[in-house]
């Protein structure tokens, strides 16, 4: 069963009539730009064929009741007219108590609403399942409150809630490809000015990602490190961020910077270079140029930023070696597991997951997950 037929089916069951309306939005996969987006930089994600879905119903009072479906049927209610805490226990209700709490902090209006929430984003595979919760639920009060708010806005509330009531201090990516994703294309995101520009997916490419299904146990600790790392690296260099700093500034200042910091930074000044040349790949469809830029980019990630792991190292010199030169991959998200994400010659699909079903368990004692994904729109109504 989709999302879509979960969520209403169980609003059904439970409210006794049908929903108002059913919105959308997806996790995303990046191709190239890890780590740039909080320091002001370039990044080249897509949206995905995995989504959130939410039942939205209209209540006449000022309350929210949420069921979360994947969650046992767990539920959540609460009042808009009082002041939005965390919850005691319920994680989950956290991400939809913070996209609320902020929306109403930006001066919306929001009334009443019963809200059933399913997904399909793997959770915990760096695909973004919590941003498409955040953008999923900004979406549904836009549509049901008619609040007049563009989909950047409510990609910038997503990550306000996680920054500031989640208390993961991640960057704009996830919820900005949530929001704003086009079918059939990547978007290059300035992640200083958020212009966008969309790049077509060559018809010949397909988008392969695979989940390592190693646990993200340190994530949000060392993310948050990594961060800070940056931004110690951004004030020896005396620019706002990273993304003022070039290779000849980068190597000219670097004494008194630790060895660590100079590395993180390296990696950032590096991969918003290769993001913009792969954008320019991706649109030529210059499949061993994005693929080369792909490896350097998950070398970086492995030696300068370290937030990669011996099963994704794993996974990305198996797959390299069946696509060869005619494709790319490399580790995409967070870090520290997760997913690696390949684009390749359709063909070349069957092979590669063959490869990886043979090699991986062999190599890691792991099974890993295989997704070919279709560049999906960003947020909205269900059709
Ligand atoms: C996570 C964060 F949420 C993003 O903002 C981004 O920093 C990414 O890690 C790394 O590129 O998905």
């Amino acid at each position: 069963m989709t999302p879509f037929e979960r969520v209403n089916q169980l609003f059904e069951r439970h409210f006794g009539h049908a929903a108002t309306l059913c919105v959308r939005a997806p996790g995303r996969v990046n191709l190239i730009g890890e780590h740039t987006d909080y320091n002001d930089g370039f990044v080249l994600p897509c949206a995905i064929d995995y989504e959130t879905c939410v039942a939205v119903g209209l209540r006449d009072d000022n309350k929210v009741r949420v069921i979360a479906v994947d969650y046992a049927e767990q539920q959540d209610e609460f009042d808009l007219n009082a002041p939005i805490a965390p919850h005691p226990e319920q994680r989950w209700s956290d991400y939809i108590r913070g996209v609320i709490k902020h929306l109403q902090a930006r001066g919306h209006q929001l009334h009443g609403l019963d809200l059933v929430v399913s997904g399909n984003v793997p959770q915990g595979a760096g695909l973004s399942s919590s941003a498409s919760l955040e953008v999923a639920i900004g979406q549904a009060f836009k549509e049901a409150c008619n609040l007049p708010i563009s989909q950047a806005e409510i990609a910038l509330n997503g990550q306000e809630a996680e920054n500031h009531f989640v208390g993961c201090n991640c960057g704009i990516m996830d919820q900005m490809i949530s929001a704003c994703g086009k079918a059939n294309h990547a978007l290059l995101l300035d992640c200083r000015s958020l212009e966008t520009r969309l790049i077509p997916m060559p018809d010949d490419l397909a988008v392969l990602i695979i989940n390592s299904n190693v646990r993200r146990g340190l994530v949000d600790s060392e993310y948050n490190t990594r961060r800070a790392q940056c931004e110690a690296a951004a004030r020896h260099y005396g620019v706002k961020a990273l993304r003022d700093l070039d290779l000849a500034a980068l190597e000219a200042g670097k004494a008194g910077l630790d060895e660590a910091s100079y590395r993180r930074a390296r990696h950032v000044v590096g991969e918003n270079l290769r993001t913009l040349a792969a954008a320019d790949a991706l649109s030529t469809g210059d499949l061993p140029r994005l693929g080369a830029l792909m490896a350097q980019s998950h070398a970086a990630m492995r030696d300068d930023f370290e937030i990669t792991v011996p099963p994704i190292d794993g996974l990305v010199e198996i797959i390299k070696g069946e696509v060869g030169e005619a494709g790319g991959v490399r580790m995409t998200g967070g870090g520290f597991g997760g997913c690696v994400v390949a684009l390749l010659r359709p063909e070349k699909v069957a092979e590669v997951i063959a490869a990886v079903e043979r090699d991986y368990p062999a190599r890691f004692g792991l099974q890993a997950d295989c997704y070919v994904c279709q560049a999906k729109d960003g947020a909205g109504r269900c059709q």
